[in-house]
């Protein structure tokens, strides 16, 4: 597996993420790389159907997602967070349109798996610059402290035991515009938030358990970012395969089924599979 050449993270941001939850602006991709990348995105939303708003997983299905996901200078960091042996469980595309009404309601990515372990954090990796303006990722800091909330449930996500939020008759009906599969009816002070502004190839690394979401996107420009989703092996207990990314650990251990290669595919072949697979497309209102 091929390492980076860094950035390698200092204590004081070990501390810091410890201390509130999160890390933000380490630089990641080059000039070169942002372009290719974006153009990757363009060129898959476009082959998909038009104007996609969320892919997921197309790590599985497209060589170029599967590269930027499992890009080395990400990997590097997160070996430091999260010791030799990485699995990626999950990722997302987000693509915010101008002037969309599309945001991501405050949850905790650690309530599907019940997850409160900072070793099994997400990143965000912006394609575009994230500002205020077009709905950065924001973040609740120290939120991670509180555990997990209850959240009212995606089609299939349990709620938490004790909890009393309603089931979600319509998911669509209820959130509208919601791009998030998880959302979290605790009423959270906006003005406790704090906005993940970067510049494009940059990214942020958050605990399982920190409250974050984005606003709708008001500028004129679309944003874009990927989501990732990782964790130290031994903390995975979902059923579906994950990607082994980095490490040379026991792979034969653990109950779940691992993937080691990049998907093969070419383009044409990547979207064929991808259209027919039960991944679910979110397409933006126009
Ligand atoms: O891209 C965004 O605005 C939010 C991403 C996010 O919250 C997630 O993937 O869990």
């Amino acid at each position: 597996m091929v390492k980076g050449d860094g950035p390698i993270l200092t204590k004081q941001q070990f501390a810091e993420y410890e201390e509130l939850g999160f890390l933000h602006s380490i630089p990641i991709l080059s000039q070169d790389e942002i372009s290719y990348y974006r153009a990757q995105v363009e060129k898959t939303c476009q082959a998909i159907g038009g104007r996609v708003t969320r892919l997921n997983a197309l790590h599985l299905f497209f060589p170029w997602a599967w590269e930027l996901s499992t890009h080395p200078r990400l990997l590097d960091c997160l070996e430091q967070l999260l010791g030799p042996n990485i699995v990626l469980k999950s990722t997302r595309v987000i693509y915010k349109y101008g002037k969309s009404a599309s945001y991501v309601g405050w949850h905790q990515d650690g309530i599907t798996e019940r997850l409160e372990d900072g070793r099994a954090p997400a990143v965000w990796l912006g394609l575009t610059a994230a500002t205020l303006e077009n709905g950065c990722l924001r973040v609740v800091p120290r939120s991670h402290r509180l555990g997990l909330m209850p959240h009212d449930s995606s089609p299939d996500l349990e709620p938490l035991p004790g909890s009393t939020s309603a089931p979600v008759e319509s998911w669509f009906q209820a959130h509208g515009d919601e791009l998030s599969e998880r959302i979290t009816s605790v009423p959270t002070d906006s003005a406790s938030g704090f906005d993940i502004v970067m510049p494009p190839g940059q990214m942020s690394i958050h605990h399982p358990v920190i409250l974050h979401g984005s606003n709708p996107n008001l500028s004129n420009e679309c944003r874009i970012g990927l989501s990732a989703s990782f964790s130290a092996p031994e903390l995975y207990h979902g059923r579906r395969a994950v990607a082994w990314v980095r490490g040379d650990g026991r792979r034969d251990y653990h109950r779940f089924e691992v993937i080691d290669k990049p998907p093969m595919a070419t383009f044409e072949e990547a979207v064929d599979a991808y259209c027919a697979s039960d991944r679910p497309i979110l397409f933006a209102a126009v």
